[in-house]
């Protein structure tokens, strides 16, 4: 419901930004929850894609708010993703251009908590953080060692020690932010809390009163299910295959763990069902026993096999989802019922994508299209509804907080705030093209380095390291990315537009290795 409040707080929010348009001071500027999964896709959000799961309380952000139909990640990988966020800037330029090999985060680097503490804001963090560096910029952090544990998950605390909470962690996150808001802040500051759930994350594990979810569905195969990668050498090369037990193994990621059957992965899933208690492992081996003694007996193979462990992926998946809709429920009925709704910021967004078996994959990290979009819905007291349509990136969201709160947005920030698009507007020089940059190769998944450009209808990217490839797609006419145009003359002026736009955004961005790599690669 709109009122009269909120159509002023806008306006006042908007004086708080410099716009001019009132004369008086803001009452109290906006709080912001910022809420983050991790690995959630845009398929499986209902607002987006209605195919798979429904997704109630997501939804609801957007039906009262704004939903971002073209939000993508500068780096399809969540300590990058995160990087970006927190600083507003391009991997290059915050330095965590990947989870495994770079540096931990500069933790002294200028952030967006760090400036909105400066503005007088209460700032917190709850949950995954997975920057090698601990929280710096929080009056208040609980959060999670490394990629964090589903079940009776450890949590570091500001004290330095590590405790370990019973229960799901989706719940806990949840659990831990409604204790802050209701019984830890300071309630005479605006506050922004940044809640961070680990699900959907590898290896999907649902609670154990979700398990029986989904379990009569058979999901119908992405058309890309069995692509042939014919012209992508390095959509060939991965290895997050749902079809090869390789990359996604029956024991660890499917859970189809049973006397005898010793995997790659099998010693992981037995340190993760290992941190279960006695009675969550026994509701977790009534379920899972019976489908893995079925499975081995059955033993599946070709495509037949690839079938049935898409199927028993996504229902996974999907089960880990409803805990987290749920509880984002659970926050939302907080706010409604505290008050906070009224002059808080909500924002819903994953640190990037994922493939739901598009090309046969699990994962994410390419440019291409599944995985660099991240759902963003976003809603504003006093601001608009409806769908945004304007190209926006996660380095975008620490200038938009920080307009916001009425602070100053540094130079050095290389996103721009999406305040006028919630308030309705579109500024006429709004970027018409984003940067996109993956560095984390040789690693885990074997998706090469590669950086592009993304237009509203158009891409180009070029993988580079032990492999030279560039690729043109034509999102229009090819939504799938199957047809590499690079090299066909008849689109040679639109690839040389391309890399023209390229090196444009390479230097406006200052991504000095890019700019190197086109030097050698001749597209200078
Ligand atoms: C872990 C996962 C990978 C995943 C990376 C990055 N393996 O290493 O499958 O790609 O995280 O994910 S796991 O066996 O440990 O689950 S990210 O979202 O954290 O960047
Ligand atoms: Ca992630």
């Amino acid at each position: 419901m709109r009122t009269d409040r909120f159509l002023l707080l806008g306006g006042l929010a908007a004086a708080a930004a410099g716009c001019g348009r009132s004369e008086k001071a803001p009452e109290r500027p906006m709080n912001i929850l910022y809420i983050m999964t991790d690995d959630h896709t845009a398929q499986t959000m209902s607002c987006y894609d209605g195919r798979y799961a429904s997704t109630p309380h997501l939804d609801r952000i957007a039906a009262e708010g704004v939903r971002f139909t073209n939000s993508f990640v500068a780096n399809s990988l969540s300590g990058p993703s995160r990087a970006c966020m927190l600083t507003g800037k391009h991997s290059h330029k915050n330095g965590y251009t990947d989870n495994t090999s770079c540096a931990p985060f500069d933790a002294a680097q200028t952030t967006f908590p760090k400036l909105l503490q400066r503005a007088g804001y209460e700032t917190a963090v709850v949950g995954k953080w997975h920057l090698g560096s601990l929280p710096t910029g929080f009056d208040h952090w609980e959060v999670v060692p490394g990629q964090g544990d589903y079940y009776n998950p450890d949590f570091i605390r500001p004290t330095g020690d590590t405790v370990r909470c019973e229960g799901y962690l989706t719940d806990i996150v949840t659990d831990k932010s409604i204790a802050w808001l209701r019984e830890r802040r300071d309630p005479a500051k605006p506050f922004c809390l940044l809640v961070h759930h680990k699900a959907q994350h590898r290896i999907w594990m649902a609670d154990t009163c979700h398990l029986a979810l989904y379990e009569d569905r058979d999901f119908p195969l992405p058309e890309t299910f069995f692509d042939d990668y014919a012209g992508r050498p390095a959509a060939a090369a991965q290895e997050m295959s749902i079809a090869s037990d390789h990359d996604m193994d029956p024991v660890y990621d499917l859970k189809m763990w049973y006397p005898g059957v010793e995997s790659r992965l099998s010693r992981s899933y037995e340190g993760m069902i290992g941190r279960m208690n006695p009675e969550q492992r026994a509701a977790w081996d009534r379920f899972y026993g019976p489908l893995a003694e079925e499975f081995y007996r059955t033993n599946p193979q070709g495509r037949e096999r690839a079938q049935w462990k898409f199927n028993r992926y996504m229902r996974d998946y999907l089960k880990t989802l409803r805990s987290l809709d749920d509880n984002v429920g659970r926050l939302l009925d907080y706010l409604d019922a505290s008050g906070l709704a009224e002059n808080t910021l909500v924002v819903y967004t994953s640190d990037q994508g994922f493939y739901m078996g598009e090309h046969g994959w699990f994962d994410k990290r390419f440019m291409y299209e599944e995985s660099m979009r991240t759902p963003l819905v976003v809603r504003m007291p006093g601001g608009v509804r409806g769908d945004i349509d304007a190209l926006v990136q996660n380095i975008d969201y620490a200038p938009t907080f920080l307009e916001l709160a009425g602070a100053e947005v540094p130079d050095a920030m290389q996103g721009a705030s999406l305040l006028p698009l919630l308030r309705g507007e579109r500024p006429a020089d709004w970027r018409r093209s984003l940067y996109y940059h993956f560095y984390e190769y040789p690693a885990e998944h074997m998706v090469k380095r590669h950086y592009g450009v993304r237009t509203d209808r158009w891409k180009l990217i070029r993988f580079y390291d032990d492999i030279d490839h560039w690729e043109l797609y034509d999102l229009q006419e090819d939504p799938h990315e199957l047809r590499n145009l690079y090299g066909r003359p008849e689109y040679a002026a639109r690839q040389r537009e391309l890399e023209e736009e390229l090196v444009r955004l390479q230097r406006l961005y200052d991504d000095r290795t890019g700019l190197a790599m086109n030097r050698l690669g001749g597209a200078e």
